[in-house]
């Protein structure tokens, strides 16, 4: 039987969550990313504003030159996080075969359900109209043989579209798009691929394949399957998640170790709180510091022992800081702390560690306070350096980077 593949997406997503709850932003050059005077980017940007042409990864500097009239707003991850989830709900109530891609997008495979809703059209219809009245946000949808043309139909569609490509149009719908358009071309295989003349999908579509493989190995090959429309590869249900990490941007760059360590205990407890949220326990700790410079690096170190405690994070994120800080000079712009290695957890523990115990126990109590009260309720003496530094929310300290660093 011939697939039906349905890609939705939701419009401005963040934007459109905020323009929900206040509707004297609709209508507006709306931007979420934070102080346009700040360090960040642009994380999404309302159709109003993208006519200026703000968009995604803009930082914001840039955005509020070019449309200083946009009206910027920090955004806040949690509200986010939960208009996902009962946006992935709805979805899932229309079909069962459901692959989420990140928070405000996904794949359904409708093969076959044309007999329960009259037609495919008419089942995105339906889960559009649900999502507009359950979550009030608008999306735009895609359906067509394979998840790249569908995916292409729906970006193609926004905002607030429906655009189903016929059975056998495949290559015919994409032959006039830029290359630009096709999934997996980034900016650099983009400018290759203009450099060679190859300007659309249709022109990549009859390049000879040896030609494509010579100039981009392997991947010339992808290229070419994807430029026909053919993609074979099927709806998969999302596989675990194979770590959790949280990282900020300083609002100045720092050599202050107080500072680089109260922050790595914040962000060690938040990847604790999440890592045990999922039942999960972890054998390796990674830290990740950024220069003024941009330069990167990352030292991990692997325990003998699973953990999931806030005490084994911070303690191993530390002990990997104080080793970087040694002789160091530079100044930092960034640091972030994650947990790798996940298992399943609950039983690995050593029932004859006592003091693991009273630890495992400690930050579950902490945990039932910090979802009751908000993640600040509870601090550490390590964040209270914090409080100096950064307004809370509630929900936790507003970083740089509030938490969209996921
Ligand atoms: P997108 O679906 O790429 O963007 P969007 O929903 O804002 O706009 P569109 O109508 O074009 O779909 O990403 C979904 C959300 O993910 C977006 O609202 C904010 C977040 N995001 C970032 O935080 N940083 C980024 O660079 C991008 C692309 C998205
Ligand atoms: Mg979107």
């Amino acid at each position: 039987m011939a697939r039906r593949i349905i890609h939705i997406d939701l419009d401005a997503f963040f934007v459109s969550v905020e323009q929900r709850e206040k509707p004297e932003l609709k209508g507006k050059p709306v931007v979420v990313g934070g102080n346009p005077k700040g360090r960040g980017v642009v994380a999404s940007a309302s159709y109003e504003a993208r006519a200026f042409g703000l968009h995604a990864g803009m930082p914001l500097i840039t955005a509020s030159r070019l449309c200083p009239q946009a009206i910027f707003i920090e955004g806040s991850f949690p509200k986010y996080r939960e208009a996902s989830q009962k946006f992935m709900a709805v979805l899932a109530d229309f079909s069962p075969f459901l692959e989420p891609m990140g928070l405000d997008e996904a794949y359904l495979d409708a093969t076959g359900f044309e007999s329960i809703h009259g037609s495919i059209r008419q089942m995105a219809l339906k889960i559009k109209k649900r999502i507009k009245e359950e979550l009030g946000l608008s999306a735009s949808v895609g359906i067509a043989g394979s998840k790249v043309v569908a995916k292409v139909a729906s970006e193609l569609s926004k905002p607030d579209g429906l655009l189903e490509v016929a059975m056998g149009e495949e290559a015919s719908f994409l032959a006039p798009l830029a290359i630009e358009r096709l999934p997996g071309v980034g900016k650099k295989t983009g400018h290759k691929l203009n450099a060679l003349g190859i300007t659309t999908i249709g022109k990549l579509a009859i390049t000879p394949l040896t030609a494509l493989k010579s100039h981009f190995g392997a991947s010339g090959e992808v290229l070419h399957r994807l430029a026909s429309g053919i993609d074979n590869s099927g709806v998969e249900p999302p596989a675990p998640a194979k770590q959790v990490s949280r990282e900020t941007t300083f609002a100045k760059d720092t050599r202050d170790r107080a500072l680089l360590k109260a922050t790595l205990r914040y962000l060690g407890e938040r990847v604790g709180a999440d890592l045990r949220e999922e039942g999960k326990q972890a054998r390796v700790v990674t830290l990740k510091l950024r220069y003024a410079d941009f330069t990167t690096i990352t030292r991990r170190q692997t325990l003998n022992q699973p953990f999931d405690s806030d005490q084994a994070i911070f303690d191993t994120g530390a002990k990997l800081l104080n080793k970087a800080l040694a002789g160091e000079k530079r100044a930092f712009r960034l640091i972030g702390i994650g947990v790798s290695g996940l298992l399943e957890g609950g039983k690995q523990l050593d029932i004859l560690d006592a003091q693991a115990r009273r630890q495992e126990q400690l930050n579950r109590a902490i945990d039932r306070i910090r979802n009751k009260y908000g993640f600040t309720a509870i601090q550490t003496g390590r964040t209270l350096k914090l409080k100096d530094l950064f307004p809370e929310t509630g929900e936790g300290y507003k970083l740089q980077t509030p938490s969209l660093s996921r």
